[in-house]
């Protein structure tokens, strides 16, 4: 069964939860702990990836000390063709539909499409729209920012997505962001779409994470929130919002 199918079979019964873990903020062995963790208060699949520092040695390290750990998919979310790692279990093949460099768009795609084919790698496309006020990621993305209040055109780039092809679609809002998605941009685009939406970017407590399913995402992100070493309670009270 694909990872693709796994999550497909899964978000039928209810809305999912990622981890999202950057392999430069802690070491394999600390991303291991909290993967362990995350996995046991029910978080569907461990997303590895980060906007800079991702190095093939870090990203490797990090990847076989959470699969060593954890049953659920550990899933490659990349930030360029750099590094790109044979022991995930699959990886997003992204693109950043609203940036202004090529190279977002499609350059690192072109790039890395030969060795995601060489590693035979589960590839699930995905379009990646960057909604302000984007953080990091937009920065150095180069993304011309969704604006909070213009819903339909994040509803536009995420119809592009569909029928461009993609599998899912993702409203990010940037790691660490001060405020998630809104909700009625992410019911807008939830409502204009048949794929699976994933949403993410300063979800960090249980009502924001419920605020972001009931608007309809498929899949609610949580990174910076497990990067306090206090974050079991927390972590465990967004995990049990989505769910219930
Ligand atoms: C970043 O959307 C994710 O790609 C997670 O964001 O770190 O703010 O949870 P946070």
């Amino acid at each position: 069964m694909t990872v693709k199918d796994i999550l497909s079979e899964k978000m039928r019964k209810g809305t999912l939860h990622m981890t999202l873990l950057d392999p430069a903020k802690q070491d394999a062995a600390a991303a291991a702990e909290i993967s362990r963790t995350a996995a046991e208060l029910g978080t569907d699949a461990i997303m590895v990836g980060g906007s800079t520092g991702v190095t093939q040695e870090n990203l490797d390290e990090t990847v076989k000390a959470i699969k060593a750990v954890v049953a659920v998919p550990v899933i490659y979310f990349p930030s360029g063709a750099n590094a790109i790692s044979p022991y995930t279990d699959a990886m997003y093949f992204m693109s950043m539909l609203n940036s202004r460099n090529l190279r977002m768009v499609i350059g690192e795609q072109v790039a890395g499409a030969p060795v995601v084919k060489k590693l035979k790698l589960e590839a699930i496309s995905m379009g990646y729209i960057i909604v302000a006020p984007g953080m990091k990621v937009g920065e150095v993305g180069e993304a011309d920012l969704i604006p909070r209040d213009q819903p339909k055109k994040a509803v536009a780039y995420a119809l592009a997505a569909q029928y461009l092809g993609m599998d899912y679609v993702y409203l990010e809002a940037g790691s660490g962001a001060p405020q998630a998605v809104p909700a009625e941009m992410i019911s807008a685009v939830r409502s204009a779409i048949d794929i699976p939406l994933l949403v993410g970017g300063g979800i960090r407590d249980a009502d924001t994470a419920a605020r972001a399913k009931n608007a309809g995402a498929n899949v609610v992100v949580t990174g910076t929130v497990v990067e306090n070493g206090e974050y079991m309670k927390r972590l465990e009270s967004i995990i049990r919002a989505v769910k219930s």
